[in-house]
């Protein structure tokens, strides 16, 4: 641990940048907490930055570390990383936390010597499960990975969880530490102390085998679907899923691509109640009658699941417009959802939205493609992402292959999974449920052959949805 005069003076300082607040704060997953901790906020005080930077290297030499480079846990260690990197010059590894362009993307950015040791900066420990996620990323790169610095342990279980990775934690201070030395300084009262001291040991992370391990800073950020059904300005569509979602117990979207109109309805029919949503691709069908769709939406009144067209409308808003409403499909009379790449611009969504019949259409846009080599990322993909923000009357959510937007009123629905295979021979890459919804933070999966391919459907159907529900469930807090 640092010096007591440094530290306390860095603990007094954090207290006044509001970095550590102590009342009644309510977490966005609706727990009741008494105090709120966001270190995000020292960028806007350098010489905080700096203090706490010199805190970090001070406790390292202490325990005697020796290492080569600093790699910061993402996101509000990478500025701590960097001052310590500059001011000793000690070389930096930037890794990068979001999966874009399905991993193709190199995973950590700067020199890489395998064989070297590299020393994580972290600002606040509470599971350890972020500091474990990048210290995987490293030592798959070839790095010795051994020891981690933080500013605070919330001594919520994360030592020792890391320690039986292998990994020593050093903290500048504990919370127990920061309570004592603020109410030293006459800055916080013994009942607010006693009251954070019970929500340490309340709250005090055990991971178990049916609840596998994710970052309780993530988890405790997560709302549940029936809690974000009930976010004022939610879009109807999107509300009336999150709560049908929850009341099946679902996140499991059939894509169901089939050419024939009966093996479409006995689908709807026998796989009704296992999903929220089930996904057509209306002009492969063979057959296709207006009457067929009439019985697909009886069907999906019957089991309570939304129907999702998959047009991709991509052409100007004048265009799209009678594409959505007219022809023989006459999509907006049966489609809950229909989605739409940015690439015309928000014209696109214009268009569509004059069509709009009544507030329970809802459209999604493609943020990110499933396929080899697609277009659709970076400044492509932040695009797509503030023209659905920006029209939140009729857009409520993203095809992404992770969580996009940080507003929890969008939902994610990610295609391209399957739990067996890898890809197809025509460009399309698969990751697994867990890969999606409990790592890349998405909502929904959108499941076409893994389970169209399986000679019982109905077994293979469960399977996904049980598997995506679950990392669903090991996400909140
Ligand atoms: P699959 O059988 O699970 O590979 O089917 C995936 C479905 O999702 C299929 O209907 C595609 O048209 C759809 N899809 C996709 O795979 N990737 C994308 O990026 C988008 C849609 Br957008």
């Amino acid at each position: 641990m640092g010096d007591l005069g440094s530290v306390e003076r860095a603990v007094s300082e954090l207290y006044r940048a509001q970095a550590l607040r102590f009342g009644d704060f309510v977490l966005k997953s609706g727990i009741a907490s008494p105090v709120y901790i966001d270190l995000r906020v020292i960028v806007s005080h350098p010489p905080l930055l700096n203090q706490v930077a010199d805190l970090l290297v001070q406790t390292a030499k202490g325990a005697g570390i020796k290492y080569d480079s600093v790699c910061g846990v993402p996101y509000t260690a990478l500025p701590l990383a960097t001052v310590i990197s500059s001011t000793n010059q000690i070389p930096m590894l930037i890794r990068r936390k979001e999966a874009k362009d399905y991993g193709t993307k190199r995973l950590v950015e700067g020199t890489i010597n395998p064989g070297e040791t590299c020393l994580i900066i972290e600002d606040v420990v509470t599971s350890g499960s972020s500091i474990l996620e990048t210290v995987e990323v490293l030592q798959k790169e070839g790095l010795k990975v051994t020891d981690a610095i933080v500013l605070l342990d919330r001594e919520q279980g994360g030592k020792s969880r890391l320690e039986e990775q292998g990994i020593r934690l050093h903290s500048v201070c504990t919370l127990s530490r920061m309570l004592e030395i603020l109410q030293h300084q006459q800055k916080v009262e013994s009942e607010t102390v006693e009251k954070v001291k019970k929500f340490i040991q309340q709250n005090i992370f055990r991971p178990t085998e049916q609840n596998p391990p994710v970052p309780i800073k993530q988890m405790c950020e997560e709302m549940s679907f029936s809690a974000r059904a009930q976010l004022p300005g939610i879009h109807p569509v999107a509300a009336r899923l999150l709560k049908l979602m929850e009341k099946k117990q679902t996140n499991l979207c059939l894509s169901a691509d089939v050419t024939n109109s009966t093996e479409l309805l006995q689908l709807a029919a026998t796989l009704g109640p296992s999903i929220c949503i089930l996904k057509t691709h209306i002009d492969i069908l063979n057959d296709f009658t207006q009457e067929v769709v009439q019985k697909l939406r009886a069907l999906a009144d019957q089991h309570e699941f939304l129907i999702f067209e998959d047009r991709k409308f991509a052409d100007i808003g004048n265009t799209v417009k009678h594409q959505y409403k007219g022809g023989i499909f006459k999509i907006a009379s049966w489609a809950d959802i229909v989605n739409a790449h940015v690439v015309p611009g928000s014209g696109v969504v214009k268009g569509l939205k004059e069509v709009q019949l009544s507030s329970q259409r809802g459209c999604l846009l493609i943020a990110e493609m499933s396929s080899q080599g697609s277009l659709a990322t970076g400044d492509y993909t932040k695009s797509a992402v503030q023209m659905g923000e920006e029209n939140s009357d009729f857009v409520f959510g993203f095809i992404s292959g992770s969580r996009v937007s940080n507003k929890p009123e969008f939902l994610h629905l990610t295609p391209g999974v399957q739990m067996e295979a890898t890809g197809d021979n025509l460009g399309q890459k698969y990751v697994s449920p867990q890969e999606v919804i409990g790592k890349r933070g998405s909502d929904i999966i959108i499941v076409g052959r893994g389970i169209l391919s399986a000679s019982n459907h109905l077994e293979e159907a469960e399977r996904y949805r049980k598997a995506a529900w679950d990392c669903y469930l090991s996400r909140l807090c």
